[in-house]
């Protein structure tokens, strides 16, 4: 295909190249919430927009928002958008490709002079991945009316805390309630839609270049303590040892075996730390975080107990304490079956075949249940899949065919044909 066929694809990728120099450790990808790259990435992102004749700028959270007007007056509002942050030595599609699809859509029905019936906000949230501040999901849960204001109080790692981060990069922390989007003065939000490549490996394998997401897993997060007790490593029997590592290494490998004994079960130890830390030392405490998802969230949550439960009969037995604390969770979100014919029939008028699965991995798209129907539209990527890496990979191509598909289901999306299947929709209460 020439570079003209597939002239989004190519103006994405090379997007994500200017982004992915918005970092704050070269050669790496690194961009966390409301560092100094955040402001470059976010100047990035609302120049794109003005130039596809949107209204953009910072809310009061460092989010990027941007508005295509509706076509008629009192129109209801359609969101859809992805996280502008990335994990540590990241790739490079991670959330922008969700930013920069719709961005393309909105330049391409501005040159046609096309509006459609609804306001279309592209937001790049602020804080997805949750590095700066260890929870995540910052903007689209202060979208979505789901934050926790005691939030403003966490540290980073250099001790500065959430609130004082968001004045710095130009917001008002206490402004959190004016994000909500429940609160009328944002127009009535009818849907939230995801574009996000699929970070794993389901559509290479089966030589697929998008898919609908079914649900999203629901997560949960814990930071486990073991505290033994230090020694001299040549002088201490190994009968009579606590060696909180050894210790930790055991409840690991349970954590593994659990999960992969247990179907639709996936859990990580992403991070670990040892003390003292000498090669000649008994290691006295420990700490790790554990991550553990599902798309069922009853299973999820048996499974913290199992592990919670194995954990302390391992510390007993071992003469070791063990803390092992459950500090944020998410739910699992069932994406709107009405939604998702429509994503459907968008891929297929690329003329491909559908595939729908689900994501195991967290998106944004996850808070806006409370708020209305939420879908996602998944794109392949290459090298197995990887991602959370920097060898994270799509094709201009693949680019190309999913903001095809994503224009689609924009203008054949109506409002008024919008059918909240009951069981999607929560109460606003
Ligand atoms: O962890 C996740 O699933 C997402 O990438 N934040
Ligand atoms: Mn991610
Ligand atoms: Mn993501």
């Amino acid at each position: 295909m020439t570079n003209d066929e597939i002239r989004f694809g190519t103006d994405i990728l090379k997007q994500a190249d200017v982004l992915a120099t918005f970092t704050e450790d070269a050669p790496r990808v690194t961009r966390t919430y409301c560092s100094k790259e955040h402001k470059l990435a976010g100047d990035y992102l609302i120049g794109l927009m003005r130039d596809a004749g949107m209204s953009a700028g910072y809310d009061a959270f460092g989010n990027i928002v941007g508005r295509y007007e509706a076509g008629v007056p009192f129109a209801p509002v359609v969101m859809t958008g992805s996280h502008q942050d990335s994990v540590r030595n990241a790739g490079k599609y991670d959330g922008l490709f969700g930013i920069l699809s719709p961005i393309a859509c909105v330049k391409e029905l501005n040159r046609q002079g096309k509006r459609l019936p609804y306001t279309l906000e592209i937001v790049g949230f602020g804080d997805e991945e949750g590095v700066r501040f260890g929870v995540t999901l910052i903007g689209s849960k202060a979208m979505a009316g789901n934050f926790d204001p005691a939030w403003l109080e966490k540290k980073d790692a250099n001790g500065v805390r959430m609130r004082e981060a968001i004045a710095a990069f130009g917001g008002d922390p206490d402004a959190w309630q004016s994000l909500d989007r429940r609160n009328e003065g944002h127009g009535e939000v009818v849907a939230f839609v995801e574009s996000h490549i699929e970070q794993g490996p389901t559509l290479l394998n089966e030589n697929l270049a998008l898919g609908v997401v079914t649900a999203i897993a629901g997560a949960t997060r814990m930071t486990v303590r073991v505290t033994g007790l230090a020694g001299h490593a040549g002088t201490v029997p190994m009968n009579v040892r606590q060696d909180a590592l050894a210790a930790a290494s055991e409840m690991i490998l349970f954590v593994e075996r659990h999960c992969r004994e247990n179907g639709s079960l996936v859990g990580t130890v992403g991070r670990i730390a040892a003390l003292p830390g000498a090669i000649n030392v008994i290691p006295q405490d420990v700490e790790f975080s554990v991550d553990v998802r599902s798309g069922d969230d009853l299973m999820r949550r048996s499974a913290i107990e199992a592990i919670q439960a194995e954990f302390s009969e391992i510390a007993k037995r071992r003469g070791v304490r063990v803390e092992a604390n459950p500090y944020f969770e998410l739910n699992a979100a069932p994406c709107d079956p009405d939604l998702q014919q429509q994503f459907a029939d968008a891929i297929a008028a690329q003329g491909i075949p559908v595939r729908h699965l689900p994501s195991g991995a967290g998106h944004d798209a996850m808070e806006f249940p409370k708020v209305c129907p939420i879908a996602m539209l998944f794109v392949r990527c290459g090298n197995g899949g990887i991602s959370h890496h920097p060898s994270e990979t799509m094709t201009a191509e693949d680019a190309d065919i999913a903001t095809k598909a994503l224009l689609h289901f924009f203008e054949n999306y109506q409002p008024r044909a919008f059918v909240a299947s009951a069981a999607q929709r929560v109460d606003r209460s």
